[in-house]
């Protein structure tokens, strides 16, 4: 371990510790299926594999709570950041245990030993003379009197044109921006154009990392980081690398901890990656542990696990801190995924186009594997991915219940029936008994291999080849009629699938978890396949995994279907979502010319009751209306016949104009007419502002 030297000792054992970080979610809003699907899924996946082959594993994560993020959360809700912090920690932390993410520990930077890390890094490099301190001028907004970085402005890329980029981020091409390099700036606090003014920055000189990086990346990781990565990369490096500003004019965040940093805070980037230390340190001091190995030791491989919009932090500016730090490993790979759709487009946190976790697990309670199993299956890995609702019916109905589950379900259930839950002794294993068990103990090495290079898509398809194998074996073995002929062979055939109903019970724990415990709760076997009696490697090298002799537990359903039904609501609330939308964006008509109180006053409303309707004949729009005014009931010819039929009105209370000069429509004179707007459909409605869907803004007419 080194602990003061620019670089780590060298081992020569291979490693068997390792620290996965997966991205620090910002605590502005609860987490979705995009998140869980490109970041904490794969990552849960791997650390789970690792413990089960016997690894060392410190599989850390945290709340990101600094940032312009948190900051205009909070202008918008109209509370104080620490409020938003606290509830989306608590409502991101519980999604996470709710859908069995098994992180070894999950901090938030707000945390006091994140504050202390984070603040001895600046110091230590401001020590070290590795930052440049410079005088510049920034963009300020005048009116909300505070300068703008980060999300606080948007403006065009220029690099690709993206008209909403980020002060520090384009998300459309992923460049990495000062603020100062937008075109046509605008304050996303005020709306305001943007003036210069002068004010003091440290910053990181990253062109002074350029070689280290070019050798540590562009030579030494070109085969074995994804092609997505490794090419951000190379064109981050090849356009070459600009000095970054780490700290920032704001009031929220972790004070610059340095003569002269009076009043600034370090940018969220600087502190939010050191996060992942300050979590494994909590941890280590929670369990009784060394921390330092896990960040020190060369025999041990980092991994990070992130979005693509987030591969520049982690593979050129963290890297290069760390580097300018001394002492600290770098990542081995950083797995980084590309983006979920749902239902063909893009995931939206502001345009509430999301599956957000505590609201799928209302709807379909006691599932997370279901989600799980779908997001690895459709898993972005190479190009991003759509997540669609009939998708995730078929992948549940046609593999989890008509595959796993219905394997599953037919040995124990059989298991019961003919041996009171006992494992059978098998007499004389056929070709195909023999080719079936040689086929399970392959297995673990197909999965790991998948695993091993990131394929966690092929890593779920082939657990569940292997419920295919069983599923198959039982289907042609068919020991359903076997039994009337040849009772003994039934056992042979019974001991053979609950081997695989074993073997899928400890594969399928990085997968889905919660399956995995009913499963080996079912099978009667130990939990914990980390410390139990069945091992990821004895799948392999055992010929027995459940000895006859054995009881089993109960018969479970592992899976239910879902019906139809449940589908179209859910495709129903993202149409409603999606009309919604539309009718924000909708242009609100101009107000009208201004009229006096006395030209308001010749106007006479009433309250009146349609008593009776019925459709003008060869007129599709409209509909001949009586209407009880008060004063009489009186004909009105009402242009609403699309939207309503005669019966659904009639005896509706409606807001009438009874002094509109008369006239003929179609022949019918019409003395009137009442009062109606379009709701977010497009279908007129009665004027009554509560009506859902009727937004402000609206024309009455
Ligand atoms: N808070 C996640 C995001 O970009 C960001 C990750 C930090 S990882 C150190 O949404
Ligand atoms: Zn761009």
């Amino acid at each position: 371990m080194a602990e003061n030297g620019k670089s780590p000792a060298k081992s020569t054992s291979s490693a068997d510790r390792y620290t996965i970080t997966a991205a620090l979610p910002y605590t502005n809003g609860p987490i979705h299926i995009g998140h869980l699907a490109g970041v904490y899924v794969p990552a849960d996946i791997y650390s789970r594999y690792l413990r089960l082959i016997g690894k060392d594993v410190a599989f850390v994560c945290g709340s990101d709570e600094h940032g312009v993020a948190i900051s205009m959360k909070a202008k918008k809700e109209g509370v104080s950041p620490k409020a938003v912090i606290d509830k989306y920690h608590s409502i991101i932390k519980k999604s996470f245990v709710d859908f069995g993410i098994s992180f070894d520990n999950y901090s938030r930077t707000s945390a006091e030993i994140h504050h202390k890390t984070a603040s001895e890094f600046f110091e230590k490099l401001y020590g070290q003379g590795d930052f440049i301190e410079e005088t510049t001028a920034q963009l300020y907004d005048e009116e909300a009197q505070q300068f703008l970085a980060d999300r606080f402005v948007v403006g065009a890329c220029p690099k690709c044109g993206h008209e909403e980029a980020y002060g520090d981020q384009c998300e459309n091409c992923g460049s990495t921006l000062n603020a100062t390099d937008l075109i046509n700036p605008k304050s996303t606090i005020t709306g305001a154009v943007p003036t210069l003014k002068e004010t003091k920055h440290w910053f990181l000189p990253l062109d002074r990392y350029e070689d280290f990086l070019k050798k540590w990346i562009l030579e030494g990781h070109k085969n074995d980081w994804k092609p997505n990565v490794y090419g951000q990369c190379k064109s981050w490096i090849d356009d070459g690398l600009k000095p970054r500003a780490v700290t920032r004019d704001l009031d929220w965040g972790i004070p610059v901890p340095v003569k002269g940093g009076e009043g600034k805070v370090l940018y969220v980037w600087f502190d939010a990656p050191i996060g992942y230390i300050s979590s494994t340190k909590e941890w280590a001091e929670r369990e009784g542990k060394d921390w330092e190995p896990y960040w020190k030791d060369e025999n041990t491989k980092l991994l990070h696990f992130i979005g693509k919009d987030n591969i520049v932090f982690h593979c050129i500016i963290f890297p290069s801190i760390l580097k300018a730090h001394g002492g600290y490993i770098l990542p081995e790979n950083v797995p980084a995924n590309e983006f979920l759709n749902l239902e063909g487009n893009k995931l939206s946190t502001s345009k509430n186009w999301a599956v957000w976790l505590h609201e799928y697990l209302e709807e379909f309670p006691d599932m997370q594997d279901v989600l799980r199993y779908t997001l690895t299956a459709n898993a972005p890995e190479t190009k991003d991915n759509d997540f669609t609702w009939k998708d995730f019916q078929a992948r549940n109905n046609n593999e989890l219940v008509a595959i796993f589950g219905n394997f599953i379900n037919r040995v124990v259930v059989l298991t019961h029936k003919y041996y009171s839950g006992v494992v059978p002794s098998p007499s004389n294993l056929t070709k195909v008994d023999e080719k079936t068990l040689a086929e399970l103990k392959k297995y673990p090495g197909i999965i790991s291999n998948s695993l091993e290079r990131y394929r966690f898509r092929e890593a779920g398809q082939e657990l569940m080849n292997l419920a295919r194998l069983g599923n198959k074996y039982l289907a042609d073995e068919e020991p359903w009629k076997v039994i009337k002929e040849d009772a003994e062979r039934v056992q042979t055939i019974l001991y053979v699938a609950l081997q695989i109903a074993t073997g899928l019970a400890v594969l399928s724990e990085p997968f889905l978890p919660f399956t995995s415990n009913k499963l080996k709760n079912i099978l009667n076997v130990s939990l914990s396949a980390v410390e139990g009696l069945i091992q990821w490697k004895d799948i392999s090298s055992k010929d027995s995994l459940l000895p006859s002799g054995h009881q089993i537990g109960k018969a479970e359903l592992l899976y239910r279907k879902i019906e139809d039904q449940e589908i179209q609501a859910q495709l129903d609330k993202l149409e409603a979502t999606k009309k919604s939308n539309e009718q924000m964006n909708k242009e609100v008509e101009p107000q009208k010319d201004t009229i006096t109180f006395d030209d308001f006053s010749k106007l006479d409303m009433r309250v009146g009751t349609i008593v009776e309707a019925e459709k003008m004949a060869k007129a599709k729009k409209l509909l001949v209306l009586k209407v009880d005014t008060g004063l009489d009931t009186r004909t009105i010819v009402s242009g609403i016949a699309e939207s309503f039929t005669p019966e659904e009105i009639v005896g509706k209370k409606v807001t009438v104009l009874i002094n509109l000069a008369p006239r003929a429509l179609r022949g019918v004179e019409s003395e009137g007419m009442i009062l109606m707007t379009e709701n977010e459909e497009g279908k007129l409605v009665f004027v009554n502002p509560d009506e859902e869907g009727v937004g402000n803004g609206l024309t009455i007419s």
